[in-house]
Order: C-alpha cells, then sequence, then structure tokens
C-alpha cells in the first residue's frame, strides 16, 4: 500500500484538550528532542514533518462551553479535524504515517485521515489499558480522549448541524476491523458497547492466558487474516505497565511488560501492513526526571520498532 514507504510522514500534535492534565502536549517535542527524527531517519527513512505543529496551541476557540458533559468539544473537534487533514496528505502520498501525540482524542483526526485514504479496508490495532469507546451519552468524565472510536465507529450521530464533530465520517471504520490488546480499565458502559456491538478485543487477561505472542497473531487473524489490508496501530502509551512508562495521566498497573509492548510493535511491522502509527499519552510533566527520560525513551522505541527496527 505505501507507494513511498521509505518515508515516514511525521506529524507532531502537541494537544491536550482531550482531558483535564496538562504537559501531554509536550509529548511531541520531548520525542523529538529525544532524537526520534534522526532515529528515523538513521533506519534509513526519509522524513516529512507536518508543518505548523505550534499551531494546535493557538486554535483554543475562546468560547467552548460543554456540549452536554463533553469538555473542550470545539477545540478537541478542530484539533483533530486539522490532524486528519496533514494524515491524509501523508497516506495520499503514500507515506508512513506516524502521529506523535498528544492525548489520544487526536485519533478522531489520525482515523479520519488514514480512512479516507485506505477506505474501509483500513484496519485499527488500538492498544490500550482504556477502550476510548465512549459515546456522548455514556462517558462520565466529558473527557474526549475517552471517546474517539465511538464517533470513527458510528456509534453516535451527528446530534445537531452544529455538531463540531459533523465532519466525522461516522463509520469510516468496521466494527470487524478494530480490534484491542491490552485493555484492563474499561468502563462499564463501554463493556456493554463492545459486547453489543461485537467488537474483538483482547484484555490483560488474554496476554496473561495466551502470552502475547498468541495474541497478537489472534488479533490479526481477525482484523486482517491474510496480511493482506493495510492496518493502523493506535498506541497509547498507558497500555503499558506504569514501571514501564510512568510519565502518562491515566496509568493503571498490571500492563504490557516493556518486551510485550515491544513484540506486538515489531510483529506488526513484520506484517508488511502497517501504514499508519499513533503514540499518545506521553506526559512529560507527569513524575520525576527519570520517569519523564523512561517514558519518552519507550515511545520512541515503540515508533522505531513499529516501523521496522530490528533487534538482529
Ligand atoms: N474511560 C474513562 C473515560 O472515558 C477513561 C479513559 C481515558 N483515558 C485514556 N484513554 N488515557 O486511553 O473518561
Ligand atoms: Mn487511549
Ligand atoms: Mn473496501
Ligand atoms: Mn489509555
Amino acid at each position: 500500500f505505501l507507494k513511498n514507504g521509505a518515508t515516514a510522514g511525521v506529524t507532531c500534535v502537541p494537544f491536550s484538550g482531550g482531558q483535564p492534565k496538562g504537559g501531554v502536549d509536550d509529548g511531541p517535542v520531548e520525542m523529538v528532542r529525544f532524537g526520534i527524527l534522526d532515529q528515523l531517519q538513521g533506519m534509513g527513512y526519509a522524513v516529512e514533518l507536518s508543518a505548523g505543529m505550534d499551531k494546535y496551541k493557538t486554535m483554543k476557540p475562546a468560547q467552548d462551553p460543554p456540549i452536554g458533559v463533553l469538555k473542550n468539544p470545539r477545540y478537541v473537534a478542530m484539533a483533530a479535524r486539522r490532524v486528519s487533514e496533514q494524515v491524509r496528505e501523508h497516506c495520499e502520498a503514500g507515506r508512513m504515517a506516524v502521529t506523535l501525540g498528544g492525548d489520544h482524542s487526536i485519533a478522531m483526526g489520525t482515523l479520519v485521515g488514514s480512512t479516507a485514504v485506505y477506505g474501509d479496508d483500513l484496519c485499527v490495532v488500538w492498544v490500550d489499558a482504556h477502550a476510548d469507546i465512549n459515546t456522548p451519552s455514556t462517558t462520565t468524565s466529558g473527557n474526549l480522549h475517552g471517546c474517539p472510536l465511538a464517533y470513527i465507529l458510528g456509534l453516535c450521530q451527528a446530534s445537531t448541524p452544529s455538531d463540531p464533530f459533523a465532519w466525522v465520517p461516522r463509520g469510516c471504520v468496521r466494527k470487524d476491523r478494530l480490534v484491542y490488546i491490552g485493555l484492563r480499565d474499561v468502563d462499564p458502559a463501554e463493556k456493554l458497547i463492545l459486547r453489543q456491538h461485537g467488537i474483538k478485543a483482547f484484555s490483560m487477561h488474554d496476554v496473561d492466558k495466551h502470552g502475547i505472542g498468541r495474541v497478537v497473531e489472534m488479533a490479526l487473524d481477525h482484523v486482517n487474516r491474510d496480511r493482506s489490508l493495510p492496518v493502523h496501530m493506535s498506541f497509547d502509551v498507558d497500555a503499558l505497565d506504569p514501571s514501564v512508562a510512568p510519565a502518562t495521566g491515566t496509568p493503571v498497573r498490571g500492563g504490557l511488560t516493556f518486551r510485550e509492548g515491544h513484540y506486538i510493535c515489531e510483529a506488526v511491522a513484520e506484517t508488511g501492513c502497517l501504514v499508519a502509527l499513533d503514540l499518545v499519552e506521553v506526559n512529560p510533566a507527569l513524575g520525576d526526571p527519570e520517569s519523564l527520560r523512561q517514558t519518552v525513551a519507550v515511545g520512541c522505541s515503540l515508533v522505531r520498532c513499529s516501523l521496522g527496527e530490528r533487534l538482529l
């Protein structure tokens, strides 16, 4: 699918409006400072960087009152829409679209961008402690980083023409082309949604039971049995255990080990099907300098492995 797979189209999204904690907007700059762009070039990629990463900070509308319980709805929608255009441009050019977040609400944009090019053939591997599938009516927090998949799968229709998310093509990802790995903190209403819609999920229980090798194989078999369809992996760093990635906004104990996280990336890279990758929820403001360094380093390492860095 990658016409120009030797180029990584990197979009930095310093955005924190999908949740209440500041600092996650510094995730991308810290990963760049750690050297992710040079590292990708060192692996042989040409790097095409989306312009205007500072722009997200200035996009905040003067007036953005909650809609129902949803917080910062216009701000989140505007940022995600811009992300969707940047990711679409990278995908159109046949580049590997790499998006560095930022909180996970930006995945609404990355998935609109990748599906605009790859259509409903696109498979989504969502690696996360959380399901991020609350609808505007089921979210109790009102934080939109807990909601992107509900919009993408079309579980909530545009209510009014003034819905700031009216631009999101509802159902652009098919429910049977989404698979989760790493879940362990899923709201009751989200469990109901997963069950009602038959959405495939491998929790940490499944990782314990089968081992990560089998889980990744089963996950890919579910969405992409022939390994012939394009894959978009959205990796929330909180899927990793807090001992491995402490600097993140909503850590949940009992997560993926360092190797399990890397194995997922390596195995997805080996399929040759990856067309887009999100690495989100790195929050350098949380924890001591060593927690920050460790989390930024592991984020960069997951990106490199997903793009084909090998151990041998
Ligand atoms: N499910 C909770 C909510 O909707 C918390 C989920 C958000 N946390 C994340 N997303 N980091 O992966 O608010
Ligand atoms: Mn998430
Ligand atoms: Mn099709
Ligand atoms: Mn999460």
